[in-house]
């Protein structure tokens, strides 16, 4: 697609298929200017729909499913890491776009103010701005402190700005533990607390676990906002570790503060039992060990939260992205088998990692081995 053109022609009800293709085509070539102009387009053709309702439906029918295939086609290793760069820069250009093609559409009574933002750590921005955008479109003042937020700076804005509710967004299950500080503190200023996210798992059990409000995408956040959160009263605040009475047995604190020594010990059994790895450059044997680097931090995230799904689904998904790369899933074995000998103590580590093993060794439909 060159720059302004837009193909519309589509019918007011927003049936965004060929609209979604276009956007993508335009992101992956780097046009800017022909990206803003179809989805400025979008927001004007639907017209039987006033204003911030076509742009909600721009934000979340055209624009974010196309920044999932963005991620998507990464994953398959279809498209690089700068190709995946430059279409979200692109495509966050477009949620501005939309967002200023409705502000003047925007219903004048507000309903109040909220404050986004993403965990410390989070580097995922776009899901926390199309929440702020939906939430704006449908009459919320909303502070939008974008990604990685230092918990401490957040307590000091909202120390600074009262609000109804603070809403914490978080992608990489990683982050958890850091989100749980977050909401921990943030109850301590007498803030509603919501989360949202991947991060959070697709029915939000981690969110409850941490005593956060959970609601799967901006629209139900708008409609649990409007039902009015609870405000924690300040008797009510207390230690993270509490709510989750699993972690006294140290195993999250001991996997996390001996991580380098884990990390560096898999590596050397893997090099050990994975032939092919004493063949590989110096930039792959640097790949082999964030990848390492990451199977420790998610074992640890999954004692933290004490679910081992969280592990196997983190193993799963990295065995189909090294799949698509031309390494076999199996390559993860030794690793997980290095961690098992030297976690013999921890039996909650054991059967987690156990369970991970499994999923990798047993055949069945979708499974990566
Ligand atoms: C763009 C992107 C990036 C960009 C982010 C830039 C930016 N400005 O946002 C960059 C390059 C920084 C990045 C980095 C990484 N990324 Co990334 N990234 C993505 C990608 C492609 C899109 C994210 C996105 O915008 N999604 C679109 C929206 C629509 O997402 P959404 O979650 O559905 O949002 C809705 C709901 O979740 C909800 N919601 C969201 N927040 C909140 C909050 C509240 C309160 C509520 C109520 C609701 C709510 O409402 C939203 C709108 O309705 C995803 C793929 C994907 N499918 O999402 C991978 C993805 C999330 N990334 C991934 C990974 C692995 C990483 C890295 C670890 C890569 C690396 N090795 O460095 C790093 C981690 C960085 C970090 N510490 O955060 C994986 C995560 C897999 C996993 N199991 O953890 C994914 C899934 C890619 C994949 N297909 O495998 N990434």
């Amino acid at each position: 697609m060159t720059t302004g053109e837009t193909a519309l022609g589509t019918p007011a009800a927003p049936a965004y298929g060929e609209l979604r293709e276009l956007l993508w085509r335009a992101l992956i070539d780097c046009d800017g200017a022909g990206a803003v102009a179809l989805v400025r387009d979008a927001v004007r053709a639907d017209a039987s729909v006033q204003v911030p309702i076509a742009a909600e439906r721009v934000l979340l029918d055209l624009i974010a499913p196309v920044q999932e295939r963005v991620g998507t086609e990464w994953a398959a290793d279809r498209i690089s890491v700068a190709q995946e760069h430059a279409a979200t820069a692109t495509n966050e250009r477009c949620v501005s776009a939309v967002a200023d093609t409705a502000a003047s559409a925007l219903p004048g009574q507000r309903l109040g103010r909220v404050t986004v933002a993403c965990v410390d750590g989070e580097w995922h921005a776009l899901p926390a701005r199309l929440v702020t955008e939906v939430l704006r479109l449908r009459g919320w003042t909303v502070d939008h402190l974008g990604a990685q937020v230092p918990t401490e700076h957040l307590i000091a804005h909202l120390h600074r700005r009262a609000c109804d509710a603070v809403l914490l967004s978080s992608s990489i299950p990683a982050r958890l533990p850091a989100a749980h500080t977050a909401i921990s503190a943030c109850r301590t200023t007498g803030t509603p607390v919501m989360a949202g996210g991947a991060a959070f798992g697709p029915d939000g059990r981690y969110a409850r676990r941490m005593r956060a409000a959970w609601a799967p995408d901006a629209v139900g956040a708008h409609t649990l906002l409007v039902q009015g959160l609870e405000r924690p009263t300040v008797e009510a605040a207390r230690l993270p570790d509490l709510d989750l009475p699993h972690l006294s047995d140290q195993e999250y604190t001991l996997v996390g503060k001996t991580k380098r020594r884990l990390v560096k010990q898999t590596l050397a059994d893997v090099e050990e039992a994975f032939a092919p790895m004493r063949r590989y450059s110096s930039s792959q044997r640097e790949r082999t060990a964030e990848d390492i680097d990451h199977i420790v931090t998610y074992l640890g995230t999954a004692l933290y939260v004490d679910d081992a799904d969280l592990f196997t689904t983190f193993v799963t998904w990295t065995a189909g992205i090294l799949g698509a790369r031309g390494v076999p899933p199996a390559a993860l074995l030794p690793a997980l088998d290095s961690l098992l000998r030297q976690l013999t103590d921890f039996p909650r580590a054991e059967a987690i990692l156990t369970a991970a093993r499994t999923t990798l060794t047993v055949p069945g439909p979708g499974r990566p081995v």
